[in-house]
């Protein structure tokens, strides 16, 4: 059986703005108002997932959803036509409408939680879409994330879907994000690390001051129990607070493991140490802990480059490749680690990988963030609905499609203008073609 992970990346929505929307993510806050490129950010996407499609990784796409969520702002009050709807949102409640225009389905790491097979009791892959409630822009999410994923991985004897968690703040989920599965290799049995920001219920009270924790520890034991994963197939480590206040908002922003290898910064978790020995006395192959030290790079380099936010990738021959982006360069102290510490050190990171994903990178979004890894057997693989699994037929389509339907300019004033709401549509039902994926939108059921 040959067990593959599969990236599936988020396509990038022709809404894609920057309205300073996240706060504790300091790219997005200090972003706001910018003049955006929808049509650069879907290209530089394509561009991604093309290089690595071509350097031999699988590699999958995920559609946008349907932005502005009319429905949002027709449930919130609204009424009239779509553009008396809009007028009237941008009138009275312009933070509402930046919201519901937002393009943050783009970041797939926070689409859902996944479990691959191998790892779960009835032998198939789980799903739970992350309620995303720590903001209004992403809350509204999850409905079309979960008939996406359900329309994709559709065979009920491979795939198992489960309901997302209850959105409230005892149970703030925010996906895979927050989730590090630890194995030999992608298809031998793993290791789960869920890493959570605070704890709802009881605990000692510890957690970030400035800014919000965006996972609970009561929402990832949820997700391992949905799943039934067992004590001895999960790890739950805490956050490091100061992290958090630093701009940490995931645990991608400060962690990435692939395979046995763990690449953190020496203040991902809470409890280093805890961490590590639980995970070893839990994997039945031997860790590899790459650890980067501040003196190497400081918590605010570590966050203005988002090095930690590089998808790790392995290779046939057991080397990994790490693909971070661009803004790696541009800090000394980070470009100077990767050189010395992490390719020269003694781990399997054999190649550093640089792209350039800028236009996502201004709303706190590297490339961990844009891709929903799904490790997948050849027979799961083959059984998959729609046209998904990118090739250059679909990427030549796709690239297409985004040169005729985006703008390549887009500032929040532009956001009520009716005929981007239409445009969008009309791209949006165009995709769903191209990609054979039904009707998955609520504009077209
Ligand atoms: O949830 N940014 C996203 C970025 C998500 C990154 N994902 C991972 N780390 N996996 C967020 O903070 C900004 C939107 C705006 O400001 O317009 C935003 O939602």
């Amino acid at each position: 059986m040959s067990v593959r992970e599969v990236n599936f990346d988020g396509l990038v929505g022709p809404t894609h703005n920057y309205s300073g929307l996240a706060h504790g993510n300091v790219a997005s806050m200090s972003h706001e108002g910018l003049v955006a490129n929808p049509r650069e950010a879907a290209l530089q996407g394509l561009e991604k997932m093309k290089s690595l499609m071509d350097a031999g990784y699988a590699q999958g796409v995920l559609p946008p959803q349907q932005r502005p969520d009319l429905g949002a702002l027709r449930d919130l009050g609204f009424a009239g036509s779509d553009a008396q709807v809009l007028a009237r949102a941008a009138d009275e409640a312009p933070q509402v409408l930046r919201a519901v225009c937002s393009a943050s389905s783009m970041w797939t790491a926070n689409a859902a939680t996944v479990t691959p097979s191998v790892d779960a009791p009835d032998g198939r892959a789980h799903f739970t879409p992350a309620n995303l409630q720590s903001s209004f822009h992403r809350y509204l999410e999850p409905a079309t994330t979960g008939r996406v994923l359900a329309s994709i991985f559709a065979d009920e004897a491979r795939f198992a879907h489960h309901p997302v968690l209850p959105a409230t703040p005892a149970f703030s989920d925010e996906g895979a994000a927050n989730h590090t599965r630890l194995a030999g290799d992608h298809g031998e049995p793993g290791v789960h690390l869920y890493v959570y920001g605070r704890q709802a219920f009881g605990g000692d009270g510890i957690a970030p001051r400035r800014y919000p924790a965006r996972q609970t520890l009561e929402a990832s034991q949820a997700v391992a129990r949905q799943h039934g994963l067992s004590d001895a197939q999960t790890v739950f480590a805490q956050q490091h607070p100061e992290a958090i206040d630093a701009g940490v908002f995931h645990n991608d922003v400060i962690a990435v493991g692939n395979g046995p290898v763990l690449l953190y910064h020496e203040y991902a978790f809470r409890d280093e140490q805890g961490t590590l020995d639980t995970l070893r006395e839990r994997m039945a192959s031997p860790l590899i802990p790459v650890r980067v030290p501040v003196e190497a790079v400081s918590l605010d380099d570590a966050v203005a480059s988002y090095l930690f936010n590089s998808q790790l990738l392995s290779n046939p021959d057991g080397t990994m490749t790490l693909v971070v982006p661009g803004e790696c360069q541009e800090r000394e102290a980070v470009w100077r680690c990767l050189q010395d510490h992490l390719l020269a050190g003694h781990n399997p990171i054999s190649e550093v990988v640089v792209k350039d994903v800028k236009q996502s990178m201004r709303n706190g979004g590297g490339p961990a963030c844009l891709r929903l890894r799904v490790a997948l057997s050849e027979a799961e693989r083959a059984a998959l609905s729609g046209r998904v699994l990118l090739d250059d037929a679909l990427h030549g389509e796709l690239v297409a499609w985004v040169e005729r339907h985006y703008r390549d300019r887009l500032a929040p004033a532009d956001l009520a203008d009716p005929a981007l709401a239409s445009e969008t549509l009309a791209a949006l039902d165009e995709l769903t073609g191209i990609l054979r994926l039904g009707s998955v939108y609520p504009f077209q059921r």
